[in-house]
């Protein structure tokens, strides 16, 4: 198989975290995306969104988004469990993944590619020109910095996001609040919860990956 990466972006990140997480090592080819190459014919017949990362399979299978790609893996390896183990664990780990990708990865990802010259022209990724909204990224921020108060407020009980284990939630906060910076934007500041909760899952291993 091999795992169609970026070393700096960071949905690419989460998988490269997980996989790490789990013990596990898969072969990687960088698409470039500084040069575009996420929107070369070759790539765009393997992934028609444009996006890495992208997992292709001996069989030819091929499993894009980095969430898909984690839970293939969990169904692979599944210890350490990082999606949860029995039904309340799994639905919190899945309650707090969803609740983080939708009101702060998402958030982040619009903040920076509205604002960043980096993204001109390009405030969504794929094949298709979609130009900046100003607007857009100022609303994100003021979501993004909404979410971390609640998080914040929540990890004042707990150790972990969905309780006391490490799980793919953490994966997707780790990797949201680092690529907030690339937008200036220094989410754990006056969140000490937050920021306690960044200083230990930084310190893993698998936050270098
Ligand atoms: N929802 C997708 C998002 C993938 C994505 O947006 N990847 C970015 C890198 S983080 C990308 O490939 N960008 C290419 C571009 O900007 O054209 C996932 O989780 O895999």
């Amino acid at each position: 198989m091999k795992l169609y990466d970026h070393p700096r972006a960071p949905s690419p990140r989460r998988v490269r975290i997980f996989l790490a997480e789990k013990g596990l090592e898969v072969p990687r080819e960088t698409v470039s995306i500084e040069d575009g190459g996420q929107l070369q014919p070759a790539f765009l017949a393997r992934n028609p969104a444009g996006t890495v990362p992208l997992l292709e399979l001996d069989d030819g299978t091929r499993i894009g988004e980095s969430i898909a790609i984690c839970r293939y893996f969990e169904a692979l390896q599944p210890q350490p469990s990082l999606f949860g183990q029995g039904a309340v664990e799994q639905a919190t780990v899945e309650m707090w993944n969803r609740r983080v990708e939708f009101d702060l990865l998402l958030a982040v990802f619009a903040a920076v590619r509205n604002a960043h010259p980096a993204f001109a022209g390009r405030a969504l990724p794929g094949p298709v020109p979609v130009d900046q909204l100003p607007a857009l990224a100022e609303r994100s921020r003021g979501i993004a910095e909404r979410m971390c108060d609640w998080l914040d407020r929540h990890l004042a009980g707990q150790r972990f996001l969905a309780g006391e284990r490490f799980s793919v939630a953490d994966i997707s906060l780790l990797v949201g609040l680092d690529f907030a910076r690339v937008g200036k934007l220094r989410l754990t500041e006056g969140r000490p919860q937050l920021l306690r909760w960044h200083t230990e899952v930084s310190a893993r291993p698998s936050a270098t990956a």
